[in-house]
């Protein structure tokens, strides 16, 4: 016995257009499984079979116009299966759609600071949904966004949905994950927009109660959605591989592509306005299965990463859970970027310090009368200026597509502090033109500034190069990642007192063991090889450092 599956009812919206065919005859469908999806110029959707059973044809094709009551398709039922009136697919209300747009705003100023605000992104009014999930983040800590950028796309079982940026600015902090369930209201991230932009006047409006915010309509009648005149108009989808891309695909599509771990970013869209469409995920995976072209931002964003199973830890023991700390998070992702990009390489030495060390020693009183403190960092960040002027690969970043270096001719070494809220980076600008008392007193008061989460922004940007000792703390080597777009980092362990052989007889050295990552895109093994050589000769005699 067979029945039609055909078009619901579409409210105002005359005639929708099929974008993508979910099934094709001979396949065997629920109830629930999506026949086709359907779009007008406000929204899309779904029309699930509403019945199960084997579709005999499909009576529609991509691009066909439909209206409501139209067939789409022939499905049998099989014997004794229930009176076609229960193959009508779509009750009125209550149906999630798939709204393409993005979201109403969502932001809400929470402070100004001189110039600046900080406003909340959250998820907007989605009707009765509760726990929906957050199947896609658009944006890191750091990144610049416009108000049509997508932070993240939530989805219930039926309906996904883009919640843009609403404003211009920065993402300061982003409070949520993929996986994580969010309602109503839920904060998912905090954005710097200048007070001085369009948006801002826009919100400080808002805000006076001039003009309310509108809900965004994610659970509505299938009619509402594809008629409503509130929702904003459809934004032709986005084609960028960028961190901040819109990715433009119906939830079944999505729910494919998270089954077979494809980064719907990295699809092209064959379907209308650059839709992605189930053939477009399964053309992919074969590509990729054959062997097919890497896409050059794969080779770039470590695409295809299998994920670590998460496992509930609370069965084998009493947990605790701990949130990160917005500092800790964003080093996190800054550190997994390098880690994934960089073909990384450490070459261990170690260098005999020991006049250094009784040149540092005689310093300390000194050091003491100005009211400073020296410790074998400045010697070292000196030390690697003049090696990086000898090795200027060393100083640099490759260019956009890897094929060419971008030498830069100022010297700026990036420390790492460890601070109680996570590792800070800030720049010692221009070292190569600072003596070591200069240094040294910079160093005490960025680590100072960094520790008590003073450091301006700028004082974080610009290195060239960075230093990361761990010195004070222990160690006899260690691999540190290269701080990206920089090639390469030291990675200083603790000062051991051991004897050398000085070819006639054993003699007790002070020796720094030195740790360089290098990007092997950018340096060779031998020219690393060369570099530490060289940086071992100068701490070996500092009388070098003045030449
Ligand atoms: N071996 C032995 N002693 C060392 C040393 C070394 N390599 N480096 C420093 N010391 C000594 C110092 O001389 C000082 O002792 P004195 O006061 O007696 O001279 C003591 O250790 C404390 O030094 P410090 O840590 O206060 O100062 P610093 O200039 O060596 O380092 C800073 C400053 C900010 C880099 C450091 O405090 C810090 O935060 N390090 C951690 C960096 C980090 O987390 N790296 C890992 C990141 S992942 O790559």
């Amino acid at each position: 016995m067979s029945t039609e599956i055909r078009i619901p009812n579409i409210g105002d919206a005359e005639e929708v257009q099929v974008i993508e065919l979910c099934v094709q005859a001979g396949d065997v469908v629920g109830e629930e499984d999506a026949i086709v999806v359907i779009e007008s110029d406000k929204a899309s959707m779904e029309v699930p079979a509403g019945i199960a059973g084997t579709i005999e044809t499909l009576l529609v094709a991509i691009g066909d116009e439909v209206a409501e009551g139209a067939p789409i398709a022939r499905i049998d039922i099989g014997r004794g299966a229930v009176d076609s009136e229960a193959a009508k697919p779509v009750p009125k209300r209550g149906k999630r759609v798939d709204s393409v747009q993005p979201a109403p705003d969502t932001r809400k100023p929470v402070v100004n600071r001189g110039g600046e605000t900080e406003v909340s992104v959250s998820v907007p009014d989605i009707g009765d949904a509760k726990d929906v999930v957050v199947i896609e983040v658009g944006v890191q800590a750091g990144t610049r966004v416009e108000p049509d950028d997508l932070i993240v796309v939530v989805e219930s079982d039926k309906a996904s949905m883009e919640i843009p940026a609403g404003s211009s600015g920065e993402v300061l902090a982003l409070h949520v994950k993929e996986g994580d369930e969010v309602d109503e209201g839920t904060l998912l991230a905090t954005l710097r927009v200048a007070s001085g932009t369009a948006v801002a006047t826009e919100l400080a409006t808002e805000t006076a109660g001039v003009q309310e915010p509108r809900p965004a309509e994610m659970l509505v009648s299938m009619g509402e959605a594809l008629s409503a005149e509130t929702q904003p108009p459809v934004h032709a989808p986005v084609r960028d591989t960028g961190p901040s891309s819109r990715v433009y695909a119906g939830p079944a599509t999505r729910r494919l592509a998270r089954e077979l771990g494809v980064r719907l970013s990295e699809v092209a869209g064959s379907g209308g306005r650059g839709r992605i469409v189930k053939d477009d995920v399964k053309a992919f995976v074969k590509e990729r299965m054959s062997g097919g072209a890497e896409s050059s931002s794969e080779s770039t964003a470590g695409g295809g990463i299998p994920a670590i199973p998460v496992v509930d830890f609370a069965k084998f023991g009493p947990v605790e859970e701990l949130p990160m700390s917005r500092v800790r998070k964003a080093g996190a992702a800054n550190l997994h970027r390098s880690w994934l990009n960089v073909a990384h390489v450490t070459q261990h030495d170690e260098a005999d310090v020991t006049e250094l060390e009784a040149f540092r020693q005689s310093l300390k009183t000194e050091a003491q009368n100005r009211g400073a403190k020296i410790t074998p960092l400045a010697f070292i960040i000196k030390a690697c200026c003049y090696a990086l002027k000898e090795f200027p690969t060393f100083n640099a970043s490759l260019n956009a597509d890897a094929s060419g270096f971008i030498l830069k001719r100022y010297y700026n070494i990036g420390m790492a502090v460890d601070t109680p809220d996570g590792l800070l980076v800030p720049v010692v600008r221009e070292a190569d033109k600072k003596g070591v008392w200069d240094l040294s007193e910079e160093i005490v008061d960025l680590a100072d500034r960094a520790r008590e989460g003073k450091l301006d922004m700028a004082e974080l940007q610009g290195g060239t190069f960075t230093v990361s000792s761990l010195g004070a703390i222990g160690g006899t080597g260690f691999t540190p990642i290269v701080n990206a777009p920089e090639v390469a980092i030291l990675g200083v362990a603790r000062l051991a007192t051991r004897p050398m052989w000085d070819g006639t007889e054993f003699a007790t050295r002070k020796t720094l063991p030195l740790s360089l990552s290098y990007d092997h895109r950018a340096i060779n093994g031998a020219e690393a090889g060369r570099f530490v050589v060289h940086l071992t000769e100068l701490l070996l005699d500092i009388r070098r450092l003045s030449l």
